[in-house]
């Protein structure tokens, strides 16, 4: 007979293992988030990602058959927030210090070695993070870990939205699930609507990926069009400003886990000097966000960039009380 597993349990071996929040839900999608994705693809926002057309993300069933528990983890991530300049990029902040699927990657081989021994059993879970077809944040809203934000980011009731999401399925049967309490989170708020820099949300919770920097300097292989470039304030690495502008970003403390801090990685700015150096030592980037675009798409971003004006667009203003 497999030993029954408690929340609790699982809880402890989770922030155990560096994470810091866990929940635990049913292995399956809700139909309100796979109606929402067939939209979305639909109306092509998914744009050159290819990977989002694959319909498995709705399906765990057909990631890992016999999943019947979702189990999902929480990583805050949050940093100090920075100011343009007239002489160096900005990096998105989850991106300034190591790479965090390498951090979820050894912490879930040890959760599910945890598992196993736990349950006597073997071959009873598959894990993922970000790079697997799985609905990531519809599961964690069902497990209770937070809310849908309007900028489409799931809302932590302690961490706001600079999170990152890891979890797994397993085919234990988890009897304890987490709450889901469903609750908008937003308000008459919109401030992340109107502060981004290039009207990427069609609609509140819809976002057009091919008008978001963070598709054009992060995941396009393309040429950035013009229209973006333009309205990029100076970014050289992803975007922060629908997240740097969310009341529920107030609060949360910045994060002290060492593979996020600035001097782990490429840090807060890329100069242009910076970016010479990288193309002399590639290796620079390796193990960290970066390294997806590698030093052409770096120099590619950072020659398209308008630095004048670096504070022109600022959006610092956020304030914790007028948010719906
Ligand atoms: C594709 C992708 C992108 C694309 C498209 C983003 C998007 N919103 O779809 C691009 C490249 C633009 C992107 C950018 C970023 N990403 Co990204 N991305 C993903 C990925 C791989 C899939 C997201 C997805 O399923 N999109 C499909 C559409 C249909 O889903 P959706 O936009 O979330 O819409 C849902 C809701 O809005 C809801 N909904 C629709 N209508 C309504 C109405 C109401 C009333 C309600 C309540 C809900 C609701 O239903 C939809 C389906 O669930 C996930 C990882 C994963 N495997 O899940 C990471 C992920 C979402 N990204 C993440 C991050 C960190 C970012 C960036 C912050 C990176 C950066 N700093 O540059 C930005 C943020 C931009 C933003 N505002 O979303 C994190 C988000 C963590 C969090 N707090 O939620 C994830 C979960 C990766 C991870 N493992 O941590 N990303
Ligand atoms: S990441 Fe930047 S560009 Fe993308 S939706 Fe948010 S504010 Fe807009
Ligand atoms: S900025 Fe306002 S509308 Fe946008 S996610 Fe945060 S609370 Fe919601």
């Amino acid at each position: 007979m497999i030993p029954e597993i408690t929340f609790e349990e699982v809880r402890a071996e989770a922030l155990r293992l560096g994470w810091d929040d866990v929940g635990i839900t049913e292995a399956h999608i809700p139909e309100d988030d796979i109606e929402a994705y067939k939209t979305w693809l639909a109306n092509n926002y998914q744009g050159d990602l290819q990977y989002m057309e694959n319909h498995i993300r709705c399906d765990p069933q057909q990631l890992f058959p016999g999943a019947k528990t979702a189990i999902i983890f929480v990583t805050h991530y949050k940093q100090e927030r920075v100011q343009f300049r007239n002489d160096a990029g900005v990096v998105a902040s989850y991106a300034r210090g190591r790479d965090y699927h390498h951090l979820h990657r050894k912490r879930l081989k040890k959760f599910i070695l945890w598992l196993e021994q736990r349950s006597g059993q073997s071959n009873i879970a598959k894990g993922f993070s970000d790079s697997t077809p799985v609905m990531e944040k519809a599961l964690a809203v069902q497990a209770g870990l937070g809310w849908f934000g309007k900028n489409t980011l799931l809302i932590h009731r302690r961490f706001g939205t600079f999170l990152l999401l890891s979890g797994l399925f397993t085919s234990l049967n988890i009897q304890e699930k987490s709450l889901n309490l469903r609750l908008p989170r937003c308000g008459t708020c919109r401030r992340c609507l109107d502060a981004c820099p290039t009207q990427a949300f069609e609609a509140p919770y819809v976002l057009n990926a091919t008008k978001c920097l963070s598709y054009h300097l992060i995941e396009s292989k393309k040429e950035i069009p013009e229209e973006i470039q333009k309205k990029n304030p100076g970014y050289v690495f992803g975007c922060d400003i629908c997240q740097d502008v969310c009341p529920h970003n107030v609060r949360p403390k910045p994060s002290t886990v060492p593979e996020f801090s600035p001097n782990q990685g490429m840090g807060a700015y890329l100069s242009l000097e910076d970016i010479e150096k990288i193309e002399h030592n590639p290796e620079k980037l390796f193990g960290t966000p970066l390294q997806r675009r590698g030093a052409t798409g770096l120099r590619h971003t950072f020659e398209t960039l308008n630095l004048q004006n670096p504070n022109e667009n600022d959006h610092s203003e956020m304030k914790e009380d007028k948010h719906g």
